[in-house]
């Protein structure tokens, strides 16, 4: 689901002066909302693609959109505030963008880390699927990733997989056993905006079948200690993800916009040999949460 900018909106975007926004606690203040808002409907075709970018991301049979902001990357450049306040100001108009981090105000960097766990953020491995703070009781109902720059060695493919539609191939015994509270992931420390801390949880939580979270982080798989019947249900989830999965490269400016409620992410290896490459050229994205007001409807 690629979404690219009109010609005549990308020319009166990049003539488009957004001012700094502001923070009402970790959330985007109501107020930059509507400044951001008024000044893009006053451009052409913007109501049109946001309401693209919309359906895409709630519609049926949408989950996920990339919406391709390189144009815009290529004219205002990556490190100037115009270029993020653009990319803030479309997020706005699908639901409210929040961090969960008190050290990142906003976005949050995600560069590579050659001496990290390689299975986690910013680790050079295989990123396996999963949702964002999948073990806050309200994890963020869309994560975005901003690309700034690809793997310069060509790895790191994006991954997207509907897990509804993967759940679904599961056996009744399977199900059953994901609906127990029998799983756990990671630490919660100092994070806002995503509810209390959820251990042990439920991969389904049964109440809503096509609409709620399937928290679920293949990561637990090898670094939570799961009982074997529990973590073979997990397992088989992690398989069917994998068997339903869709890759793609993402480019400089492209924006990868996820709804948590619909499909999980990840991220194949990068390249090998990034301890040859200068920090400042590997891969970098910006990482950004957004909050819809009520369920999984439109922002007010
Ligand atoms: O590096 C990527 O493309 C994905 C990163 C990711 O999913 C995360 O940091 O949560
Ligand atoms: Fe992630």
């Amino acid at each position: 689901m690629f979404i690219g900018i009109p010609g005549e909106l990308e020319s009166a975007l990049i003539d488009r002066s957004l001012p700094p926004w502001e923070l009402d606690g970790s959330f985007l203040a109501q107020s930059t909302m509507e400044e951001y808002r008024t000044e893009l409907t006053a451009t052409p075709r913007f109501e049109e693609t946001a309401a693209t970018l919309h359906h895409a991301l709630t519609g049926e049979g949408g989950g996920y959109a990339v919406l391709r902001l390189g144009g815009l990357a290529k004219a205002l450049g990556t490190d100037g505030a115009q270029f993020l306040r653009l990319a803030t100001a479309f997020v706005a108009e699908v639901a409210v963008p929040f961090s969960p981090f008190p050290a990142w105000p906003l976005w949050k960097n995600i560069g590579v880390k050659v001496d990290k766990d390689p299975g986690k953020s910013s680790g050079i491995g295989y990123n396996a699927f999963h949702m964002d703070l999948v073990n806050g009781t309200l994890p963020p109902d869309y994560t975005t990733l901003l690309c700034v720059r690809p793997d310069p060695l060509g790895g790191g493919p994006s991954i997207l997989s509907d897990v509804h539609a993967a759940v679904a191939r599961l056996s009744e015994n399977s199900r059953a056993l994901l609906a127990e509270a029998a799983y756990h992931y990671g630490t919660f420390y100092d994070l806002h905006g995503v509810g209390e801390e959820y251990n042990p949880f439920p991969i389904l939580d049964g109440s809503d079948p096509s609409g709620g979270f399937v928290r679920f982080t293949a990561k637990m798989l090898e670094r939570s200690q799961l009982d074997p019947a529990h973590a073979a249900a997990a397992r088989e989830l992690a398989e069917e993800l994998v068997q339903g999965q869709i890759t793609f490269m993402l480019e400089p400016g492209d924006y990868l916009i996820v709804n948590q409620r619909r499909y999980l992410h990840g991220r194949e290896a990068l390249h090998s040999g990034q301890e040859t490459v200068p920090v400042s050229d590997r891969r970098l994205l910006l990482q950004l949460f957004l909050r819809a007001p009520a369920g999984n409807g439109p922002a007010a």
